[in-house]
């Protein structure tokens, strides 16, 4: 499994040279709604890794933003998200995430994050720890209140804006700053890396949070839905994410939040 994990790392390696040489024009087209955006990107990506990931371990499925989902009834799935942060890498804003998680039986077992801009390879098998360019990384012990805060505003369900924002007004005024970084793989990741303390949203998708969940949890960090119930990678999930000290303080933040 340790020589799969490296082939997977060079195969999102490669992945993100696909990123970083992108053009001007990246053929942006509106997927679920205005907010929703996909580029040309987004799906040469995804071709690309599925062929390579397909080729190391063939008897996998797989589950990626951007095309319906393959065999993902199989023992191992991949499951991918091609560009996460998309609106950024439209944008120009260098905060965004190829994701690769790797799961056995609906475990997550390898999960890869990386950000092709700040070249930092997020990485982690289960039971081996969690690394960023091979160094390791761990979750800090501060709680909320000397903390960084993310969160995402599942802008993709205005519904939820308000409560999205009441808890977000919450963590503002219970930890030092809040950060709004709009890639949850890296949300994750950052807080694995203890650059911030806690990360939540209302709503994702499976392959927002795969990979960054398992090298969240193999930092030392807690990752749960906003109830906290474990996580679901075949269904869309809430996440409340943090560090071993806070975690349950964010859980009661967000149930006082109703
Ligand atoms: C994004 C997530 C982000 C969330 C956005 C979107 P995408 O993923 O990473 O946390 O707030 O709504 O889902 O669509 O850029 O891959």
């Amino acid at each position: 499994m340790e020589q799969l994990h490296q082939s997977i790392i060079d195969a999102v390696r490669e992945a993100g040279v696909i990123v970083r040489s992108a053009d001007e024009d990246k053929g942006v087209k509106e997927k679920s709604g205005h907010q929703d955006l996909v580029t040309r990107y987004d799906g040469a990506v995804q071709r690309f890794l599925e062929e390579r990931l397909l080729s190391l371990l063939p008897e996998a499925g797989f589950l990626g933003e951007e095309d319906a989902p393959n065999h993902t009834e199989r023992e191992w799935v991949f499951i991918v998200d091609p560009i996460d942060g998309t609106t950024n890498f439209i944008k120009g804003i260098p905060i965004v995430g190829i994701s690769v998680g790797l799961a056995h039986n609906g475990q997550m077992e390898q999960g890869v994050v990386y950000n092709p801009y700040t070249d930092e390879m997020f990485t982690a098998r289960r039971g081996h720890g969690a690394f960023c360019n091979g160094k390791p990384i761990s979750v800090t012990s501060n709680p909320l209140a000397d903390g960084i805060s993310f969160f995402g505003t599942s802008l993709y369900y205005p519904e939820l804006g308000d409560r999205s924002f009441a808890i977000a007004k919450k963590l503002f005024e219970s930890s030092l700053d809040v950060r709004r970084l709009g890639a949850a793989s890296l949300d994750l990741c950052y807080v694995a890396a203890g650059r911030g303390e806690c990360y939540f949203e209302c709503s994702l998708f499976p392959w927002d949070y795969a990979a960054g969940s398992l090298i969240l949890e193999e930092a030392g960090g807690i990752v749960t839905d906003m109830t906290g119930a474990p996580l679901r990678y075949d269904r869309k999930c809430s996440l409340a994410a943090a560090n071993a000290a806070s975690h349950q303080q964010l859980l009661d933040l967000i149930a006082g939040c109703g």
